[in-house]
């Protein structure tokens, strides 16, 4: 039993071994979906457990944030909130979401293989060592940790970026709404999984696509799509976010319009990214 509302909610797009046309396809037209097992020889599948992390990362701070409420944050030990994560219970828990983890530890990135249909232009343009010093802004890859439970809210990506998500350990549900249904989710600020339609009551004719991520399962997300995500056990995942052909355009005019940019890292990025300028 799942926690969301499925009356408007239709499945994933599925794929077991998609070709790059299949998945090419999808971007294009901004569809939502899942390739069942696309992780399923990671070494990270094996690899990450919770003992690894505590054993190898234990003493290092994370911020973790309470999942309703970005403003409800700490930081803890990685070792402390390991044994948090196996030991709670409760409804609204902190969650590990937005741990930039190869700034401090780059060889975990040898733990995992993207796909070529997955590369980014901003990954293949500049070179590594930028990208985890003077470029942190654009490296865009998190590991994500929390209990059961724990989840995101609704939300659109940075700056019309697409993403992927691969799942390690865990079991992620999704929803997903297109910019069609923008107005009827609030503009992202409703919650799916508890929606408050005396505020939201378009929420209700809201038509979204729905999934359950598997461990070794990938999602992918577009650019335009207002996603959540719950937790529905504890879990590890990772999540890098990426610009191709298919979404440049509008990553270009997200930059441009971004208030979180500074007009000098503005510059910065179209240098390093003439496609952007
Ligand atoms: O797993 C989550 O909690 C959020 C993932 C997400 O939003 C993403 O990958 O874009
Ligand atoms: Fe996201």
């Amino acid at each position: 039993m799942t926690v969301m509302n499925h009356k408007q909610l239709t499945p994933c797009i599925e794929f077991f071994n998609p070709t790059t046309e299949d998945v090419t396809r999808c971007m294009e037209q901004r569809q939502p979906f899942i390739i069942r097992n696309g992780a399923a020889n990671w070494v990270a599948r094996t690899k990450w457990t919770w003992n690894f992390f505590k054993q190898n990362y234990g003493h290092h701070s994370i911020k973790v944030y309470r999942s309703s409420n970005d403003q409800d944050n700490r930081y803890m030990s990685l070792a402390e909130y390991i044994d948090y994560i196996t030991s709670s219970d409760e409804k609204d828990p902190y969650y590990a979401s937005a741990w930039q983890f190869s700034l401090y530890f780059k060889e975990l990135v040898d733990d995992y293989q993207v796909a070529d249909y997955f590369s980014c232009i901003i990954r293949n343009r500049i070179d590594d060592d930028l990208l985890h010093d003077q470029a942190a802004l654009l490296l865009l890859r998190w590991i994500y940790m929390g209990p059961k439970n724990s989840g995101s809210r609704m939300h659109l990506d940075i700056a019309s970026t697409h993403a992927w998500n691969a799942v390690i350990s865990g079991r992620k549900e999704w929803v997903f709404y297109g910019p069609e249904e923008a107005e009827k989710v609030g503009f992202g600020q409703v919650n799916a999984a508890e929606p408050d339609l005396e505020r939201y009551p378009m929420f209700h004719e809201a038509k979204g696509v729905h999934c359950i991520q598997n461990p070794g399962d990938i999602i992918f997300t577009p650019c335009t799509h207002y996603h959540q995500i719950r937790n529905l056990e504890a879990g590890i995942s990772i999540t890098e976010n990426f610009v191709n052909a298919t979404n440049c355009n509008e990553v270009k005019q997200a930059l441009m319009q971004d208030e979180d940019i500074s007009p000098e890292q503005a510059s910065f990025i179209k240098l390093l990214i003439p496609e952007f300028a």
